[in-house]
């Protein structure tokens, strides 16, 4: 099975990051060929600091490896250090519409608030799409907030299959049970977000322990007294427990019926203490590895290697199923 799976270098990574992508990465690797991206492409695509972008990018290298990827068994790697990427997102964009983008949620809600909107923020989705395609990816470990993008990955690849031939896999997103869109702690109804939260509703996993426990003491929650999973009356309460799922394994109804009685003063205590417990591990280990550039640039380097010879053969059917002439003897 061939897992594939991209993560932005973009701001401090949350706990919705981690729910829905690290540790999806680090379960699903077990489970077959797996290829996860750094999508720097995708970073470019509002403004950005040149600086910043590097920086960022060897600081998420860290955490990928720190959340528990392992580089023999997984490829890891940068976007732009794959040529075939960027190709495949030229011929995509030929086979998606405009209508298609225009649909997409996440475009409107991120170009709604801007005077000045990339073209790249708008095609984003099928650099994406090209992304997935190209692994011939199964299975795509991702949260609830990329459900639409995937979905219109699927069409393009189904549309092109049907134009020129059988040249993809039509790839399946796997999203957690619970935990798939965790919720920002101060506006319940919103997501848990790089660009668009409140800061101190958004756990960041490199927050220090004592910040870990105030952002959840000070979450936002109903004024009852009784721990039970409701998205529709109890939104603050409900992402409490699943964020207290996320950091124990346990499930939903194993965490309600633990706090039956408790209360929410307890219960909050719990979820904090559990999430710095969850944290520092992962922490350390993140520390250790950024304190080596060389070494994570050389993992780096590694994994675009893997990659680029995985995707080559796609990106070949690609353009001659397509009708291009391809030069000889390379
Ligand atoms: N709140 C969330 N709950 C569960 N999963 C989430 N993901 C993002 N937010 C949540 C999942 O994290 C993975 C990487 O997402 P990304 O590359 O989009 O990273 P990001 O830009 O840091 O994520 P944000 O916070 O979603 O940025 P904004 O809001 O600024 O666009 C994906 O699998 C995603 O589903």
């Amino acid at each position: 099975m061939k897992i594939f799976s991209g993560i932005q270098p973009t701001g401090a990574k949350h706990l919705g990051n981690y729910s829905g992508g690290f540790r999806q990465y680090a379960a699903t690797q077990e489970q077959g060929d797996a290829f996860f991206c750094i999508v720097d492409l995708h970073s470019v695509t509002v403004p950005h600091d040149p600086e910043d972008l590097r920086t960022r990018t060897l600081d998420l290298a860290a955490l990928m490896f720190a959340t528990g990827l392992d580089p023999e068994r997984s490829t890891v790697f940068v976007q732009s250090h794959v040529t075939a990427h960027a190709e495949a997102a030229w011929l995509l964009g030929c086979v998606a519409t405009i209508g298609e983008l225009r649909r997409m949620t996440q475009f409107k809600d991120k170009a709604g608030t801007r005077e000045s909107v990339s073209v790249g923020l708008f095609t984003y989705p099928v650099l994406m799409a090209g992304d997935i395609l190209l692994y011939q990816t199964d299975i795509v470990p991702i949260g609830d907030d990329q459900r639409q993008h995937l979905e219109l990955s699927r069409d393009i690849a189904e549309r092109f299959n049907s134009r020129f031939g059988k040249t993809f896999t039509v790839p399946r997103g796997v999203y957690p049970e619970a935990g798939a869109r965790i919720m920002d702690l101060q506006e319940p109804g919103n997501k848990m977000s790089t660009t668009g939260g409140n800061p101190q509703g958004t756990i960041y996993l490199l927050d220090p322990p004592e910040a870990v426990r105030k952002k959840v003491k000070t979450a936002v929650t109903d004024s009852g007294r009784e721990v039970v999973h409701d998205t529709n009356e109890k939104a603050g309460i409900s992402n409490l427990i699943e964020i207290m799922t996320v950091a124990t394994g346990e499930s939903i109804t194993e965490v309600e019926s633990r706090y039956e009685s408790a209360g929410y003063g307890q219960f909050k205590s719990d979820v904090g203490d559990a999430v710095v417990e969850l944290l520092a591990p992962i922490q350390a280990r993140y520390h250790e590895l950024r304190d080596d550039s060389a070494e994570l640039e050389r993992m780096l380097t590694h994994g675009a290697t893997k990659a680029r010879e995985a995707s080559a053969p796609t990106l070949e059917k690609m353009y001659e199923r397509m009708g291009f002439t391809r030069p000889k003897g390379e």
